[in-house]
């Protein structure tokens, strides 16, 4: 398997299903909807849907029954970036390498743009009616797992943590509240409504979870190490960011070689995790390494 191709077939293949299932653009209210529609498509990896993707094949599934999913999962990805931008939070003038929401349509609109994208991925999510190969009970599991990863105990509880302990002294606990709750939740999510679309037994759904917890630490500490030794315009980011601001990281805490150490480290805990998983699983082998190699 040619990694580089998989994930650029996958995210063409992402890349259609979010223009079939964002609201038109030239339809009223159409600042909104050109609000969002610039956000989902100013060029995110994809990594989330392509998780899920990876982890459906992983459980023996078909990789059509999750594309819907891995929209909203986008979708609501999307929506925390642009509301994380905002001036009453990171106040970023970047992100995908294009001016932030709000440099373009103003704060209010990228407030109400992130709003929609959020609602809407639930639309994406309750509206599965026609899929025969998934009952209404994994719809309904598959719905709440990602409430519950985008609300108060998930990204949305780790984002405040994150903004309550800039400028602190925070230990290591904390440090993993915030990365597992902030970044590592949404991964996870994919990973867990993956498996369930694909099918997965409670053991496989099990291994794919503990996968998807190393990999959701891992994918945040190398976000962490980018932030230093990361090339700007690759990031589509600045750089330094992090410690300019004080932010509670891995490096802050423990130093940028042992940061690399732990990702290491939890890369291949995700690797041991799924090796009863076989070839079915190369994908989600790949994309761990990729998470921590990466680049962007
Ligand atoms: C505002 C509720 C709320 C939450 C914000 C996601 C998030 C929580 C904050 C973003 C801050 C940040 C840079 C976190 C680091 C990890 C991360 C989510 C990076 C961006 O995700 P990528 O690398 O981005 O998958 P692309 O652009 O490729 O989609």
């Amino acid at each position: 398997m040619e990694l580089k191709a998989y994930l650029k077939q996958h995210r063409q293949t992402i890349d259609q299903a979010l223009e079939d299932l964002l609201p038109d653009k030239k339809l009223r209210p159409t600042q909104l909807h050109e609000a969002m529609h610039y956000s989902v498509f100013a060029g995110g990896k994809r990594i989330r849907p392509i998780l899920m993707m990876a982890a459906c094949q992983a459980a023996g599934g078909t990789i059509e029954d999750v594309i819907p999913t891995a929209c909203a999962m986008e979708m609501i990805h999307t929506y925390s970036l642009i509301h994380d931008d905002l001036p009453a939070m990171d106040d970023d003038d970047f992100r995908r390498g294009q001016p932030t929401n709000h440099k373009i349509f103003g704060d209010a609109t990228a407030i109400l743009a992130g709003d929609a994208l959020l609602t809407e991925a639930f639309v994406v999510l309750s509206a599965q009616q026609n899929n025969k190969n998934i009952s209404a009970e994994t719809q309904r599991r598959v719905i709440e797992i990602i409430a519950r990863a985008a609300g108060a105990t998930g990204m949305v509880g780790g984002q405040i943590v994150d903004m309550e302990s800039e400028g602190t002294q925070p230990d290591l606990a904390t440090v993993d509240y915030i990365h597992t709750h902030k970044t590592g939740a949404l991964i996870l999510a994919s990973i867990q409504a993956g498996a369930l679309l694909g099918g997965a037994d409670e053991e496989t759904f099990t291994a794919l979870s503990s996968f998807g917890k190393s990999a959701g630490l891992a994918f945040q500490i190398a976000d962490d190490i980018l932030d230093i030794v990361g090339d700007q315009q690759q990031l589509g980011k600045d750089i330094g960011s992090d410690q300019e601001r004080g932010k509670a990281t891995y490096p802050a805490v423990l130093g940028l070689n042992e940061s690399k150490r732990r990702a290491s480290e939890l890369h291949q805990q995700a690797l041991d995790i799924i090796s009863p998983l076989g070839d079915a699983a190369e994908p989600l082998r790949q994309i761990s390494g990729y998470i921590i190699n990466r680049s962007s």
